[in-house]
């Protein structure tokens, strides 16, 4: 049987940060399934709408060598379905989010990874924003 692991994420201005941790991610088993946030949860959850909007974001991470497969992540709380739904074995996070998933792991395996130092979205835009 195929090992499936699955993320989550905005991958909102496209960074190295956002490609080493699905490499990273994609390590851990035969087949990759990313759920990319909706604008509408990013607007709902972090209250401001993201740079690329959401068919710009999926189009990016689906376009990927060490992606076999996107969807939208429409809300947080769906993510027990969409473990179940893509027979995921492993989840797989940045450690920002570490203990917050925890209750998956009757399910399938719960990984977080360490975040690449130094570089984010916000980041991004604030250094921009100064140019
Ligand atoms: N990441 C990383 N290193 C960075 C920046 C981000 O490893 N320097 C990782 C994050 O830990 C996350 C992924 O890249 O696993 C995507 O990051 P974001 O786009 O910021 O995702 P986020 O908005 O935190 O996800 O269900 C979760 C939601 O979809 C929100």
């Amino acid at each position: 049987m195929p090992r499936t692991v699955i993320t989550f994420g905005t991958f909102d201005v496209f960074h190295v940060g956002h490609l080493r941790v699905l490499q990273r991610a994609a390590a851990l088993g035969d087949r990759l399934v990313v759920g990319v946030s909706a604008d509408a949860l990013n607007e709902r959850k972090k209250g401001r709408v993201p740079v690329f909007s959401e068919a710009e974001r999926l189009a990016i991470v689906e376009a990927l060598k060490v992606v076999d497969g996107v969807f939208v992540e429409e809300s947080l709380e769906q993510k027990r379905d969409y473990i179940l739904e893509h027979a995921a074995d492993v989840l797989v996070m940045g450690d920002d989010w570490a203990g917050k998933f925890d209750e998956f792991s009757d399910v399938c395996e719960v990984v977080y990874l360490q975040r690449t130092p130094a570089i984010s979205t916000t980041a991004i835009i604030e250094h921009i924003a100064d140019l």
